[in-house]
């Protein structure tokens, strides 16, 4: 459908083929080489900064296609932040495990098996990485270590087996980071699969191991918890923060399920649940969020996501919901992209200042939204995806914070047809999949940068475009072109540089 949409919307715009009209393009510069700063250990170390050089540092699943198109290898790529922006002739790579990716004669997939998660597990003032790799279900959770001179080569945790770390938090408040497994009844909750048979009966329901960490990588105490919702589902994704700043983190559990049709569903299941940290149980159910939580984020068309981020800039975390929304209606109809605001404070979620809603006509309009402050005025900005605005496959709009909140009208947006964009062919393809990875200030002056994916850049092959944040806004007149490939051939497994 996508490839349909792109040649119609060529078509129309009078252009002779997809690919070769279009927008100026930059020359591609050569990747920036160096070793991080060294840095040093800070009381409440910044989760973006590994090694506490006051520059953010970037870290990512890449996909390095192997010589033989079906084969590819996933690794970790981390690239550490520089005064001169990103260092993408010098990246760290993690590799997946030990064999081939994919799934082989015995079925079993090699991969890593949750989102990256920064925080400082060991208390040393350095944020370190904390991942799950191997052959499932025999999975590892590790972490790099964060130091002065970069991250440390993995090493495996000693946690129970099979553990997912699905969240990093201080859900007790005691100071230590604390890690969340939420159960894994299933591979693919999207497509409702039984439990997985391979898996221990005890790792089907959740796990929360309480900090501190000892230098063998084992938790102080864990803690058995069921977030299962009476054996039927398990959380999709974990997003966490404080959201009535009491120094405990709270959590944000989504579900994916399909209960309509189904007779033996339970009646009471949420499709995002509540937890709120506790000084005293770690994490307790609740307290309820009037309106619900889920209904109020999202359309008749349910919610594509959530977002926690301190979207006003008072010290206390909010929760960004972005609702679906749907072009498939009969006579062409199409419904708003809708995002809304549900701000935390010191008595509760939702129990300060009142949501905000907005609204942009498109369906496409609102994918994952992002904080930061992008411009450096020390007011929060909000960063929304469009993917699928006419004729270009993608864009990033930066919406600028005020005091009334993010400033609709005057919203900058990039996307392929921005003019000064790097290539390396100087033709732009349309359909690139442009899409936010992250913010981040990997050039450490004050303003967060935005890291762009862009999955078909060139020849459909994905590039990463940095682009500093300036108080004008993005400035795509110096944007950092970096594709798997650059991050390649120099790297090797992770080491501390020395
Ligand atoms: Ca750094
Ligand atoms: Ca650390
Ligand atoms: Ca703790
Ligand atoms: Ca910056």
């Amino acid at each position: 459908m996508g490839l349909a949409l792109c040649c119609t919307t060529a078509l129309l715009a009078g252009c002779g083929g997809a690919t070769d009209e279009g927008s100026a393009r930059s020359e591609v510069r050569p990747p920036l080489k160096g070793s991080p700063a060294v840095g040093k250990a800070s009381k409440d170390p910044d989760t973006g900064d590994f090694n506490g050089d006051g520059f953010d540092d970037y870290a990512v699943e890449v996909d390095f296609e192997g010589p033989d198109a079906d084969r590819s290898d996933i690794e970790l790529a981390v690239v550490y932040g520089s005064a001169k922006g990103l260092l993408t002739g010098s990246p760290v790579r993690v590799p997946d495990g030990d064999g081939e990716d994919g799934e082989g004669d015995d079925g079993e997939v090699e991969g890593f098996f949750s989102e990256p998660l920064r925080a400082d597990l060991d208390g040393d003032g350095f944020t370190d990485l904390i991942g799950s790799r191997g052959k499932y279900p025999d999975t590892r959770t590790f972490a790099l270590f964060g130091g002065a001179r970069g991250l440390s080569a993995p090493k495996d945790l000693d946690v129970p087996d099979g553990f997912r770390p699905l969240a990093a938090g201080d859900f007790d408040g005691d100071g230590s980071v604390d890690l969340l497994d939420g159960g894994k009844g299933t591979i693919d909750d999207e497509s409702g699969e039984e439990w997985d048979p391979r898996l221990p009966a005890e790792r089907e329901r959740g796990e929360v191991l309480f900090g501190p960490f000892n230098r063998a990588g084992a938790p102080a105490r864990s803690w058995a918890m069921d977030f299962s919702q009476h054996g039927y589902t398990t959380p999709l994704e974990a997003h966490t923060g404080d959201f009535d700043a009491d120094g405990c983190t709270d959590i944000l559990l989504p579900y994916g399920f399909d209960a309509e049709q189904d007779d033996s569903a339970p009646d009471d299941l949420t499709r995002l649940a509540y937890y709120r940290g506790d000084a005293k149980g770690g994490l307790v159910p609740g307290p309820d969020v009037k309106p619900d939580l889920y209904d109020a984020m999202s359309t008749v068309e349910g919610l594509r996501g959530v977002t926690v981020a301190d979207a006003d800039g008072d010290g206390i975390d909010d929760v960004i919901g972005s609702g679906e929304a749907s072009d498939n209606h009969a006579g062409g109809g199409s419904d708003p992209g809708e995002i809304t605001i549900i701000y935390g404070s010191k008595s509760g979620l939702g129990k300060g200042r009142s949501a905000k809603k907005m609204k942009q006509k498109a369906w496409s309009w609102g994918f994952d939204p992002k904080v930061g402050d992008v411009t450096g005025d020390k007011v929060p900005d909000l960063v929304l995806g469009d993917n699928d605005p006419k004729g270009n496959g993608g864009e990033v709009s930066l919406l600028p914070g005020t005091s009334e909140g993010p400033d609709l009208d005057g919203a900058q947006t990039v996307s392929p047809l921005t003019d000064g964009l790097p290539s390396t062919t100087g033709k732009p393809y349309r359909w690139t999949e442009f899409g936010s990875d992250e913010l981040l200030d990997f050039n450490g002056d004050g303003r967060q940068d935005l890291i762009v994916l862009a999955e078909k850049w060139e020849r459909k092959k994905p590039a990463f475009l940095a682009f500093r944040g300036t108080a004008e806004g993005l400035d795509p007149g110096q944007v950092q072109y970096f594709a798997p490939n650059y991050l390649k051939p120099t790297g090797t497994t992770a080491t501390r540089p020395s």
